[in-house]
């Protein structure tokens, strides 16, 4: 392709419809690395500071994602959720065709803290706390932190937290889950979320607080989950 030096269109604006174009024909596929800063400067005879222009606004619209000492890739599509509908992790990626899969961090019995004791209106104080890195074929997405009543489901081993918690609960503990409150804001990656997410520190992610219920209208869980902000989109219909 050839940039128009005497188009009115500003030199970057050509480069970045180029790039679209690519993107959007597959040329460029998620994953695929673009040529360096350097070579698309001599390709196009135009400074880097164009192309760095072009491309940060392609990095802004998260289309491009910039990885550092690495360079820069094309993004991975974003998962769209739907919020209505009380579904597990397991459920939302076999719905999508993907293999969903956690590697477990923490696994132990706590004495809950006031606001898990509250919202799970415990009488006993204990807690299973889980803390789960949730994988969509093989690639990080969300970091849940579970806390679960833990006299409702006395004796559950670790080994629940490795396929999906819902239908364990419901199989081998015969709760029906009916609701969830579930809440969705804007945060930053720790350094801890970061490296296990797989992103930089300080990159967004969605925070969601969810406190889930028995058809009977009994609290079994509260969960904080950090979702990555660059692969999920959540959705929602709204009728009036
Ligand atoms: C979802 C839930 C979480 C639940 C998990 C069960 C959020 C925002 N939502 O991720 O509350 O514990 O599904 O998934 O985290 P599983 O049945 O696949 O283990």
């Amino acid at each position: 392709m050839k940039i128009n030096k005497k188009s009115p269109l500003p030199i970057y604006y050509q480069i970045q419809e180029m790039i679209r174009g690519k993107l959007e024909s597959g040329e460029w596929p998620p994953g695929y690395m673009l040529p360096s800063e350097r070579i698309f400067a001599e390709e196009f005879d135009v400074s880097r500071m164009t192309v760095r222009q072009a491309v940060t606004e392609l990095v802004s619209e998260q289309l491009l994602t910039r990885e550092k000492g690495k360079g820069t890739f094309v993004a991975e599509p974003k998962i769209e959720q739907m919020l209505q509908g009380l579904t597990s992790f397991t459920e939302d990626m076999k719905a999508r065709g993907m293999k969903a899969s956690s590697e477990l961090q923490l696994f132990q019995m706590e004495e809950a803290d006031v606001a898990t004791a509250r919202l799970l209106q415990l009488k006993g104080g204990s807690v299973y706390r889980m803390e789960r890195l949730r994988l969509a074929d093989n690639k990080p997405m969300a970091l849940e932190n579970s806390y679960l009543h833990a006299e409702m489901f006395p004796g559950l081993g670790e080994e629940a937290a490795s396929g999906s918690i819902y239908k364990r609960l419901e199989q081998d503990y015969g709760i029906t889950i009916g609701s969830a409150d579930q809440s969705l804001e804007a945060s930053l990656a720790s350094e801890r979320e970061a490296e296990l997410l797989g992103i930089v520190p300080g990159a967004p992610v969605l925070l969601i607080s969810r406190t889930t219920y028995t058809a009977d209208g009994e609290p079994f869980e509260h969960v904080i989950s950090s979702y990555r902000g660059d692969r999920y989109k959540f959705r929602i219909h709204m009728p009036r």
